[in-house]
């Protein structure tokens, strides 16, 4: 389709994207034999047949099972290049990586040899693929407030090589209020900071993300169109949406594509943009989701041009990147 094309040639920005979430089977298999890791499935075709899921849990139990192949910084680096090169491919400019140290540091892989895995691919994307990358550094919120705290204690002499904080992982039962106070001190270390919300939780989520841990962006936010109040103040103080529609159908948040809000939102004016979220699990990277929808809901030209307008506004770049970028 030409709007496809049209898409395509965009440039973009991809603000939710979590790096351990770009793992392919491939490279899955390939890093479970480099570092001797047995895995629970025999092949390559037998993990992917795995990936059907009927919610966030049933999605984040195979997610944390595939990312324990990853041992040595240069498995990191591998994972955030291979990624890198799919994002080129999709004329993604700027990107801002979310990566789960607890994951890893909970299996003993230390702190340093993740980030630094990172570091390294998100210079050689700047230098080598033009792609100016950032990281943000994620706490799980099923673990503890406690946990939460040792983790920020362990990123501080890295406080150069990444950007910002958000939290992930299992939403409902672990309310945004639960991190009020390791988010109020990674503020004051002059940290950006985002939250998951909204994704399965209630608006009230949001409403707690905004008003407690004060955050400039939601990722997902998809549940806020229930509530009429929300709906006025994003629109009212630009507050983005990193929405992940991809991830949405394949976690049974929507029932197809045809029925996500995407296209409600940009009508709404809010500042809602696109973005792949776990591209290896749910189907697709970012001109994927830019396309799907296209078609599901007859996005126009103008949908089009401002969801690329949006990711770029609601980006942690620079003024002077932003005016760079057009
Ligand atoms: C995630 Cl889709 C999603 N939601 C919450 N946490 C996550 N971690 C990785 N993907
Ligand atoms: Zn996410």
């Amino acid at each position: 389709h030409p709007l496809d094309d049209f898409a395509h040639g965009l440039p973009k920005a991809e603000l939710h994207i979590h790096i351990e979430g770009s793992l392919e089977p491939e490279l899955i298999f390939a890093l479970g034999q480099r570092n001797q890791i047995e895995l629970p499935y025999p092949d390559v075709e037998s993990l992917r047949a795995a990936y059907a899921f009927t919610n966030l849990q049933s999605f984040l139990d195979i997610y944390y099972a595939g990312a324990s192949v990853l041992i040595t910084e240069q498995d990191f680096f591998d994972m955030a290049w291979a990624y890198f090169l799919r994002a080129k491919a999709d004329n993604v400019i700027h990107a801002e990586l979310f990566f789960d140290p607890q994951t890893h540091t909970e299996r003993g892989i230390g702190f340093d040899t993740v980030i630094n895995g990172l570091t390294r691919a998100c210079q050689q994307a700047r230098e080598q693929l033009g792609i100016r990358a950032e990281l943000i550094m994620c706490f799980l919120r099923h673990l503890s407030e406690e946990e939460a705290f040792e983790t920020l204690e362990q990123a501080k002499p890295h406080l150069g090589k990444f950007i910002g904080i958000g939290l992930d992982s299992s939403e409902v039962g672990h309310p945004p209020e639960k991190f009020a106070r390791v988010f109020a001190e990674a503020r004051k270390l002059g940290l950006r900071v985002v939250a998951h919300a909204g994704e399965e939780g209630p608006p009230e989520y949001i409403w707690s993300a905004l008003d407690v841990l004060k955050v400039e962006r939601i990722d997902h936010g998809v549940q806020s169109l229930k509530d009429q109040k929300l709906v006025e103040r994003l629109v009212k103080e630009r507050i983005p949406l990193t929405v992940c529609p991809l991830s949405n159908i394949k976690l049974c948040v929507f029932p197809d594509l045809g029925q996500h809000n995407l296209k409600q939102m940009l009508d709404l004016g809010i500042v809602a943009t696109v973005n792949s979220d776990d591209p290896a699990y749910f189907g697709g990277y970012m001109n994927q989701n830019f396309h799907q929808p296209r078609a599901a809901l007859d996005l126009d030209r103008e949908h089009l041009k401002q969801l690329a307008a949006n990711s770029f506004e609601a980006s942690f770049a620079t003024p002077e990147e932003k005016r760079a970028y057009g």
